[in-house]
């Protein structure tokens, strides 16, 4: 009744960006990222019979608060598949994931939660079956089963039951790395859950964003295929800047950006003028990734930690998909 998982975040080089359905998590697009290895959680589950309710401990401080509701209301599928309502469960997690890195912790968090709780309470779940069920959780979270790329298929069923996440690369097809670059002065005021929807509900600019999408994944696909990182990089950086252009055409408008993410964009710009293949794409936040190759890592962390308003450049490898670490 006891079981410890350990996932990976991910980057998405196409973005999710719309749901179509805010209960279930239905995506209004396909989206593709890159798991990464430097940044990840570790989830121990165990349920226990003299529990009347779950209990959940963050980096060891026990939470009580809305993250804790969305932690027990997950359990709550879990026990679901598992008839096993009525079975509560003491829940450890432990983030390496530099919340200031501006990683999106809810990705590798809601898939070692679905691994470790599916495994713990007896269920043996398919990679198919645990990335529909992660999905539930956090919708970037589902493509974080797979280590290297990974697609998400939106799906057309209005049950969810077609929308998961499948292998596109595994982390050994290629050596590509990113480097999350830190701003120093971070202000976030639309959170990605309430920017989707916003931009869902009102921006003039989203159906050309979704229209986009099926010929950007064939690109990006066959760019990642081949190895071909420019092909890859340029799809993955226009892609970025489509889904915040979406931003800008919402009621009222809005933007992640600050200063400093423009000047980090400009940087890689002119990284690439001097002949470095080097690439951007950003989150819901302001916080810039880079994407590069081995050998051009030295000058592109050094030119990155030179520009004003960064605060640390952090360097990540493709990563691999969920692990088991102990059973009981
Ligand atoms: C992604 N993001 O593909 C995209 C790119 C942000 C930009 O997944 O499903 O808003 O409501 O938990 O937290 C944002 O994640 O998604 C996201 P839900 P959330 O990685």
């Amino acid at each position: 009744m006891k079981a410890t998982a350990k996932a990976h975040t991910n980057i998405a080089l196409i973005k999710y960006w719309g749901k179509r359905d805010e209960t279930l998590i239905l995506p209004t697009n396909n989206s593709l990222s890159l798991t990464l290895d430097g940044f990840y959680t570790t989830t121990t589950v165990q349920f226990r019979e003299e529990l009347t309710e779950d209990v959940f401990f963050l980096n060891d401080e026990r939470i009580l608060d809305e993250p804790y509701r969305r932690v027990s209301a997950f359990l709550d599928l879990i026990r679901k598949m598992a008839l096993r309502e009525g079975s509560y469960a003491e829940i450890h997690s432990n983030n390496a994931v530099p919340t200031a890195a501006g990683f999106a912790s809810s990705a590798s968090g809601f898939a070692a939660l679905a691994a470790a709780g599916s495994r713990a309470i007896g269920l043996k779940l398919s990679e198919e079956e645990l990335s529909r069920l992660t999905r539930q959780g956090s919708g970037s979270a589902c493509r974080s089963i797979y280590g290297g790329f990974a697609e998400w298929q939106m799906g057309n069923e209005i049950d969810g039951s077609d929308s998961y996440a499948v292998p596109i690369a595994p982390q050994e097809h290629w050596d590509v790395r990113v480097a999350a670059v830190v701003l120093s002065d971070v202000a976030k005021d639309v959170s990605s859950r309430a920017g989707m929807k916003r931009t869902v509900d009102t921006s003039v600019f989203f159906d050309s964003w979704v229209n986009s999408i099926p010929a950007d994944l064939n690109e990006i696909k066959a760019g990642i295929m081949s190895r071909d990182f420019t092909k890859v990089g340029q799809t993955a950086e226009a892609n970025c800047l489509k889904m915040h252009a979406t931003t800008l055409g919402a009621a009222p408008p809005f933007t992640y950006w600050q200063d400093s993410t423009f000047t980090v964009m400009q940087t890689v710009r002119e990284l690439r003028q001097q002949g470095i293949p080097a690439y951007f794409t950003i989150d819901a936040g302001p916080n810039v990734k880079v994407l590069y190759l081995p050998e051009n890592e030295q000058q592109v962390q050094e030119t990155l930690r030179q520009v004003p308003g960064v605060a640390d450049v952090i360097l990540s490898r493709a990563g691999q998909g969920i692990s088991y670490l102990d059973e009981a």
